[in-house]
């Protein structure tokens, strides 16, 4: 705050020469004044010290403990005063360089402090435990802004403010690897808006409640995250000209191939939630209807040897999500229907064949499993039979008929949960059409790295390239762009850009996913037909190892190593759509609300699936964004560890440092010439007053001394740094209520 007061935002006055690049030419200074430095040390690590003396390149360091060590001065590095340890906004450091800025990030987490704001972007560490700094009371206090601490609930707050004050629609773009805590933080942020429009209606409970219901089927345990999205998810809340909250509208972004979750588990992961919590928590009369039994009795569940969770409760989040969709009216009808297809999932994936001749060929084993299953799937026992074990009246293989049964159960469960989606967007349908004034959300999967990496990781990693991008662009690319075409005096921050990555993906013949197409529509096509075809298009730029069938791509967070064992079949719409069409004309009347025919379209996995991130994009080009980045302090999900190994390769990759430089020099406001000139003519005397717009900026910026560096002007607009214009706007307003020029005098001081 305090060096806010003076001006911190802008320019930081109070360090000695600015030597971001190094020490060599005032090492003299440092030693005279005793200033602290960071100290490069062979492990890569930096810690703080003073330099006692320097000659020849190499200089003699006291650190904090003691310790004395000779180094080479290039590993010297300038570290801020004592003063500015923790600062809320990373931008008023006056050294911005990597050690500064971990440190600071780490003397707060340190003192649960997770959020700290980097320019225009808010960081948010996960803090892995209740940080208590959520809810009305904290709601309340940061919108009669008695908090200003960096906060989700001030990101929120700015964007509600903008889109009441500019009748622009907004949007919040969360990202951050897998784990880092989007989730969360998207929660909070979903839990700001609908409290400021208007928290009590019966429009905000069921946003709230609704919120639930998604996680319930949309999440999984993977080994990086307990309750990890897989799927992603952008949220619109709309409101009215008053800023009263109206509806919303989510819009998800499915993994077609995250259905192999249904009938494959990883070890040590788990399905979606919602199975656990129905198989732990329904009531005695639901598990008869549903024939249930525990978790542990069901293949689909029981292969991963994970079935329960630490510290969750699958019980009673089975109550939570009833009562969820009580709220959001869901009748009991609708949720029996609902229960008696997972229930049939499940059950599905305990039929088992039997071989009927040396050929392979197989009939369904009629027990308590397929009974069940046609029983819950509304069908006769005769026609689950048929569609599970023949394909155009010849008998099916047995692992035809394996495929056949776990694509049946993941097309079910698909539908199931875009239909959920559907049903619950009409529950929050608000009463009027959106006026321009919404808050977008966008909450998708972060980077994946595991030590095998499949089609999934591939998909997702791409998404998280496509949101990268977005960032970029509206934090380097336009702005930059705009300061060029206006001819402006501007020093260009370098960035990485990761287009070229994204074009790997994207290249319309040579490209990973247009290959990946190209040789899944070869019904002949194997793994290694894939992989050799990327090898001989991309070789330049992939790695590729013969031996394992594997390829490296370099993302913008890291270097991922896919395995293309499998891509194919992932690729491929595996299931038969007759098979599908037989079975949806034997249970009509059940499925066939649920199910969606359309999702049998022939597209590949992967083009459906870049499809559907282009839209969420082309969405979010509509609106402002304010970002949020989410921090993973350390791989363990363990609360009070900050590993600044894990911190910085996250700051690294998401160019932390060149949004600080630009944020540091970039100007904060700009307006045409005309915008300016009417809005601020009125600070001039009829005789200084002028016809041309250009003439009368000039003549305001003059008269009342804007110092030249806080701004600059354009062939079309003028530009300002942070707080140059709150000046004039306080000199505008008591010229229009007819104030003394007495006060006007003394602000002339300050611009
Ligand atoms: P993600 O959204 O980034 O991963 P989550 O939001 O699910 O990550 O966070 C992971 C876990 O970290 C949560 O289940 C919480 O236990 C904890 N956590 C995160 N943020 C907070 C916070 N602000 N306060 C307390 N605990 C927190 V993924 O969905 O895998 O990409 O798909």
């Amino acid at each position: 705050r305090r060096l806010a007061e003076n001006g911190g935002a802008g320019l930081a006055t109070a360090t000695p020469p600015s030597l971001d690049s190094g020490l060599d030419n005032s090492i003299d200074y440092y030693i005279k004044k005793q200033l602290r430095v960071w100290c490069g040390l062979q492990n890569g690590q930096w810690e703080l010290g003073k330099i006692q003396s320097a000659v020849g390149g190499k200089a003699s360091v006291t650190l904090l403990d003691g310790t004395v060590l000779t180094v080479s001065t290039g590993e010297l590095l300038p570290a801020n005063s004592e003063i500015l340890d923790g600062v809320d906004n990373l931008v008023w450091l006056g050294y911005l360089n990597e050690p500064s800025v971990l440190c600071n990030l780490q003397y707060r987490y340190h003192r649960d402090v997770i959020y700290t704001m980097a320019g225009p972007v808010l960081f948010a560490i996960n803090p892995f435990k209740d940080a208590l700094i959520s809810g009305s009371d904290v709601i309340m206090a940061y919108r009669e802004k008695i908090l200003d601490s960096p906060h989700v609930y001030v990101v929120a707050d700015t964007a509600y403010s903008d889109m009441m004050r500019d009748g622009l629609n907004q949007s919040i773009i969360i990202s951050g690897e897998s784990g880092a805590g989007k989730s969360v933080t998207a929660k909070l942020a979903i839990e700001y808006l609908v409290e400021v429009g208007g928290g009590n209606s019966e429009i905000a409970c069921r946003i709230r409640e609704s919120g639930f219901i998604l996680e319930t089927f949309g999440n999984a345990k993977t080994s990086r995250n307990k309750n990890s999205s897989r799927f992603g998810k952008l949220i619109d809340i709309n409101y009215n000209a008053q800023g009263i909250l109206q509806g919303a509208c989510i819009h998800t972004l499915i993994l077609m191939f995250e259905q192999s979750r249904i009938s494959q588990l990883n070890r040590s992961e788990r399905s979606y939630n919602v199975f656990y919590q129905m198989c732990a928590g329904a009531p005695s009369d639901m598990r008869d209807k549903l024939n249930l039994r525990m978790a542990s009795e069901y293949k689909f569940l029981n292969q991963s040897g994970c079935l329960k969770v630490h510290d969750v409760d699958d019980a009673h989040n089975f109550k939570k999500l009833m009562e969820a969709m009580d709220t959001l009216q869901i009748s009991l009808g609708v949720q029996e229907r609902i229960f008696k297809l997972l229930a049939a999932i499940l059950w599905l994936g305990n039929i088992s064949f039997e071989v009927t001749d040396h050929e392979n060929h197989v009939t369904v084993v009629t027990d308590e499993a397929s009974r069940s299953a046609a029983r819950l799937l509304g069908c006769k026992m005769n026609d689950l039979t048929v569609a599970l074990s023949t394909y155009r009246s010849e008998t099916l293989m047995l692992h035809q008929a394996i495929d056949t049964r776990d694509a049946l159960a993941k097309f079910v469960y698909t539908s199931l949960f875009s239909w959920l989606v559907e049903t619950i967007n009409r529950s929050l349908e608000g009463e009027t059409e959106p006026t321009g004034r919404s808050i977008s959300i966008l909450d998708i999967y972060g980077f994946e790295s595991y030590q095998k990496n499949s089609f999934e990781q591939l998909l997702i990693n791409y998404a998280d390239e496509r949101l990268h991008q977005h960032f970029i662009r509206h934090l380097f690319k336009l702005e930059q762009e705009d300061y060029e075409s206006e001819g402006i005096d501007w020093r260009k921050v370098e960035f990485v850009d990761n287009q070229g990555c994204l074009d790997l993906f994207e290249e319309k013949t040579v490209g990973i996913l247009s290959t990946l197409d190209e040789t899944s529509n070869d019904s002949e096509a194997a793994s290694l037909t894939f992989f050799n075809k990327l090898k001989q298009r991309l070789s330049s730029t992939l790695s590729f190892n013969d031996e394992k069938g594997v390829f490296r791509v370099h993302h913008y967070a890291g270097e991922v190593q896919y395995d293309s064992t499998g891509f194919l079949e992932k690729n491929r719409y595996t299931l038969q759509s007759d098979t599908i069409l037989f079975l949806s004309s034997c249970c009509k009347n059940f499925l066939t609300n649920e199910l969606n025919l359309s999702d049998l379209d022939k597209q590949t996995v992967g083009t459906k699936f870049k499809g559907q991130v282009f839209r969420l994009i082309q969405r979010l080009e509509t609106t402002k964004p304010h970002f949020i980045l989410c921090i993973r302090p350390n791989a363990k999900q363990l609360q009070g560890m900050f590993e600044k190994d894990i911190v910085l390769h996250q700051l690294r990759s998401n160019g932390v440092l060149e949004t600080l430089t630009m944020s540091k020099s970039r100007y904060h406001t700009r307006m045409s010439h005309q915008e300016f000139a009417t809005r601020f003519g009125c600070l001039l005397s009829d005789k200084t007053r002028c016809q041309d717009s250009l003439c009368t900026s000039i003549a305001i910026l003059q008269q009342y001394r804007v110092l030249p560096e806080m701004y600059q002007l354009g062939f079309t607009k003028i530009y300002f740094r942070a707080d140059q214009v709150s000046v004039l706007e306080k000199l505008r307003q008591q010229v229009m209520q007819g104030t003394n020029m007495v006060e006007n005098q003394f602000l002339r001081g300050r611009v």
